[in-house]
């Protein structure tokens, strides 16, 4: 029994949050802010959503699968009937984009690729319940592998046209890390037009604070990406020639080699061996991406600008990305409890800031710039467990907990004093709270 009494009440708000954001057949990110599925939340909420029923994080995730874009591609936003967040569907007019689904409103780039990870605990939490949960979930399995399979293949060769193992972006927001400091140079070099249709915020509404937010001048570049691609109507190989953010996003690279894996595995399982070996060679080429960007100065995994060919140099998470995928030689474990992260003296718990405390730029109120958020926490307990560091794993689940206690289920927390930010009951922190305390 891990579950400690004092935590008992913490899962029930967590679940009643998830209750809370559900739209039916899919979970909005979070109740004001966000009204909408989004990709990669939607993959961890349907991790949360496992431990309180099975069929339901199996229709999560089939909601997801239903807006797949007939490419392969996940879009970053599936919207729902719900308004009030912008850009909404009329910005982003994918209904022009030939590989975009006539049902379904959606936006018209990525997330990164968590989603396999959901499956497998889905399946594992099926199993265990058995009967017809089991056969549920095994179905389940069966009836998308070649889906996920799509999604995979869609970002080894449409962003990663000449095979270097790091999958590229095309926008931020495909990172999910929308304003880190990792952006600023590449962003820098996008100039929103003249004819940059006008627009009106909505998400500085929904936060206590709208220096937690990115600034005006950050979402002008952010919606000058978005009209680059609508013009090109979305299409694959005319937005490498148009957009003016074009990434090699080390993080989503070393995600995509370990959902590869967890891919391959459910592969072996249900009889697709040949997929299963196509997924391995996947995961292999993009742990050697991963691997070839560390600094020889810093120890930390870089992305590329690709449009410059320069190496970006940021103090932040995403540079433990060799940490994330297994192909850390221990030294970025050292480093990762260390002074610089997780064991800086004046953080309020020892887990991993967006940004290096160290780092004299680190905002620690402002969204990805400085505070720490629970799914990244989750994200390297989840890669901890799967190597065998059971210790590592336990003190990020033990630090979380803590951090969680209150029950406000914060987007994301300021480091130092421990106070949650951004939208309060956001799904995916709801979910991976209920997985830790499975
Ligand atoms: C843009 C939903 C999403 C997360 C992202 C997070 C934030 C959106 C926004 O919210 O991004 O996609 O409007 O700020 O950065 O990681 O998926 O929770």
């Amino acid at each position: 029994m891990r579950v400690p009494v004092s935590d008992v009440g913490l899962g029930d708000r967590a679940a009643d949050v998830l209750r809370g954001n559900d739209l039916g057949s899919m979970t909005a990110a979070a109740p004001r802010l966000y009204p909408h599925m989004w990709s990669w939340d939607s993959g961890l909420i349907a991790v949360g959503l496992a431990r309180l029923s099975v069929p339901r994080a199996i229709t999560e995730l089939r909601t997801l699968l239903r807006a797949q874009w007939s490419t392969g591609m996940i879009p970053h936003i599936v919207f729902s009937e719900g308004d009030g967040y912008f850009p909404g569907p009329e910005r982003w007019g994918t209904e022009t984009a030939a590989a975009a689904p006539a049902a379904v409103r959606t936006s018209g780039i990525c997330q990164p690729p968590v989603h396999a990870l959901a499956v497998r605990r889905i399946l594992d939490a099926g199993r265990a319940a058995g009967g017809e949960t089991r056969d549920q979930a095994e179905a389940s399995v069966r009836d998308t592998f070649g889906s996920w399979l799509a999604w995979h293949r869609w970002l080894a060769t449409a962003r990663d046209p000449d095979r270097r193992g790091l999958v590229e972006i095309h926008h931020g927001w495909e990172s999910g890390m929308d304003n880190s400091p990792r952006w600023d140079r590449p962003y820098a070099a996008v100039v929103p037009g003249d004819d940059l249709p006008g627009f009106v915020r909505t998400d500085v509404h929904h936060v206590g604070d709208v220096r937690e937010r990115p600034t005006d001048a950050e979402y002008g570049r952010y919606l000058w990406i978005v009209e680059q691609l609508r013009r090109v109507r979305y299409d694959d190989a005319a937005a490498r020639d148009v957009v003016g953010f074009r990434v090699a996003d080390v993080f989503m690279s070393a995600i995509l080699a370990v959902a590869s894996d967890e891919l391959a595995g459910l592969g072996d399982e249900f009889g697709f061996a040949d997929d299963a070996a196509e997924l391995r060679e996947l995961a292999a080429r993009f742990r050697a991406g991963v691997l070839s960007t560390v600094s020889p100065v810093t120890g930390l995994a870089r992305d590329l600008d690709r449009r410059s060919g320069r190496w970006i140099e940021t103090e932040t998470i995403a540079g433990f990305a060799p940490l994330f995928c297994g192909v850390d030689d221990g030294s970025q474990r050292a480093l990762f409890w260390g002074e610089r992260w997780c064991g800086h003296p004046a953080l309020a718990h020892p887990l991993p800031p967006s940004v290096s405390p160290a780092d004299p730029g680190m905002r620690p109120r402002t969204y990805w710039r400085g505070p720490v958020w629970p799914i990244v926490s989750w994200l390297f307990g989840w890669a901890f467990e799967r190597q065998g560091d059971d210790d590592g794993a336990r003190r990020l689940r033990a630090a979380s907990l803590r951090q969680l206690a209150a029950g406000d289920f914060g987007e994301y927390y300021e480091p130092f004093t421990g106070e949650p930010l951004g939208s309060l009951q956001q799904s995916w922190t709801a979910a991976v709270t209920l997985d830790w305390l499975a």
